[in-house]
């Protein structure tokens, strides 16, 4: 039981950190519009993905335990169902069934839920949304989303929202995704593929994503089955450019009715049917959410520091410059103005001179000031924004890559606050936004490891001490104060 203590202490405190260290920073600088916990603060997710009829609906009803899902050769289901538990009020009657259903509306406005960022779908993804509550105890501490097929391009246009977008957030989310091909359709793979790649953070671990080769009953021979296989494999390590293979399970319904006589050379008995290891791989979604939440806030912790280094490079190249124009407009003032003390003609007192000169070099001054040092100024802040690029070090891919994420999040906000931010604000972001990534991140993976190795009986209650052991925030003291040159 403390396990799943300690995984829920875990995970309660990593969202703490996103929540009150990342979300507040991610805001202010328009990193996000929406809290950054939002999708991961939810139950873990596991995802079904793959071509239409490659049995996802019918793996999740054998998990959960009776028929939720509708199942057909056809492309039945075209919409996106989220499967999650509920508790049966009617304790004598314990059978598995749905007990409420929600349309994608109520599910995308309800702040229970994690999809509220779906919402710029659109109505027609709305209406191919839904969410079903049922009595399963395999559903007890997650959530399934099952997925209209894909790779279907002559009804991919008809749709009318963007599908590969939804899978590629979907996919974010989720922290285990199955991806499953059926014998007729292991020759495709690439758009499986390239939601993958260009969804998932490369730090992604790569137990996250499964690959199954599902209803092999329907091979008709072991030759036949290893040639669909031998496809299969040559797709993924093609188009992954990897020479390893990932590990492919093999998988079919069973009971299957027509399995026997479509294997007519019996070679089913021969092949662990990988059914129970995936059952049992998606009841570790939980330890897999722990994973990706620290990945998570890794990543958001990289790009957000990443994101304050640039602002604080542009301020800090800003006040030198400034500071040297200062510097230049005055000694211009001083040149212009002293020549006066040599005019002949003026025989007035030195007194009166002196005064004169230094009432002209404070006027010269101020004229500088105001027009053309304004003038530089703002020629140097759009001189930044067009080589945005040199706010920054790019010497390694990671951080070409994290830039690539950012720049225009940099830019958007240099734009909108004219250059003119506060740097000992944003100094104070960076400095707890890099101690999460730093020390947090390490505690975390700490944290995450010591679980991998522990035992139940090792663990302790974890409400006696806390997992991560980050430094209280620092006080909110300084948030409004600006120093004199708005630093
Ligand atoms: N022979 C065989 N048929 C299967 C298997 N899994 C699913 N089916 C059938 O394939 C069809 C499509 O399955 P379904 O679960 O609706 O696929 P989905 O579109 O991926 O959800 C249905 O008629 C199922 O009965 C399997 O392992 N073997
Ligand atoms: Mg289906």
């Amino acid at each position: 039981m403390y396990i799943e203590n300690y995984i829920d202490s875990l995970r309660a405190e990593m969202v703490d950190i996103v929540a009150h260290r990342l979300t507040p920073v991610a805001l202010r600088y328009g990193y996000s519009d929406v809290a950054l916990e939002t999708n991961i603060r939810w139950r873990p997710l596991v995802m079904l993905i793959g071509s239409y009829s490659s049995g996802k609906s019918t793996m999740i009803n054998e998990f959960i335990g009776t028929k939720i899902q509708d199942t057909g050769q056809a492309p039945t289901d075209d919409s996106f169902t989220v499967i999650t538990y509920s508790e049966s009020e009617d304790i004598d009657n314990n059978e598995i069934q749905i007990l409420e259903e929600r349309d994608g509306s109520a599910l995308l406005n309800d702040p229970e839920f994690p999809f509220e960022t779906l919402k710029k779908h659109g109505q027609r993804f709305a209406s191919h949304f839904r969410l079903k509550k049922v009595n399963s105890p395999f559903l007890k501490d997650i959530a399934i989303i099952d997925t209209p097929g894909m790779l279907d391009s002559i009804t991919e246009q008809d749709r009318g929202y963007n599908y590969q977008e939804v899978i590629g957030e979907f996919a974010q989310m989720a922290d285990l995704i199955l991806v499953l091909f059926d014998p007729h359709k292991a020759g495709t793979v690439r758009e499986v593929h390239k939601v993958l790649r260009e969804t998932l953070p490369a730090k992604t671990s790569e137990d996250r994503v499964l690959f199954i080769l599902n209803r092999i009953d329907e091979c008709t021979s072991l030759l036949d089955m290893l040639r669909v296989y031998g496809t299969l494999c040559w797709n993924l390590s093609q188009i992954t450019g990897r020479k390893d293979i990932p590990l492919i399970y093999l998988t079919y319904s069973n009971p299957n009715p027509g399995a026997a006589q479509k294997n007519p050379e019996g070679f089913l008995h021969l092949l662990d049917n990988h059914r129970e290891i995936l059952k049992k791989a998606i009841s570790e979604a939980p330890r897999h959410r722990l994973d990706h939440i620290a990945t998570f806030l890794e990543n958001h912790g990289e790009r957000l520091s990443h994101f304050m280094e640039a602002l604080i490079t542009y301020r800090k190249k800003f006040f030198e410059f400034r500071l040297r124009y200062w510097l230049l407009g005055f000694l211009i003032s001083l040149v212009l103005a002293a020549p006066a003390i040599r005019l002949p003609f003026l025989h007035v007192h030195p007194y009166i001179l002196i005064g004169g000169m230094g009432f002209g070099v404070v006027m010269l001054y101020l004229i500088w000031l105001t027009t053309a040092q304004k003038s530089l100024e703002s020629k140097f802040f759009r001189n930044s924004l067009n080589k945005l690029d040199a706010l920054t070090p790019l010497e390694n891919q990671t951080r070409r890559d994290v830039w690539k994420g950012i720049r225009n999040m940099v830019k958007s906000y240099m734009e909108k606050t004219v250059g003119k931010y506060s740097l000992g604000r944003v100094k104070e972001d960076y400095a707890m936004v890099s101690q999460v990534c730093k020390k947090g991140s390490a505690e975390i993976r700490q944290a995450l490891s010591e679980l991998s190795t522990l035992k139940e009986e090792d663990l302790i209650p974890p409400e006696e001490k806390p997992l991560i052991a980050l430094p209280l925030k620092n006080s909110s003291q300084h948030a409004d104060e600006e120093g004199v040159w708005g630093i």
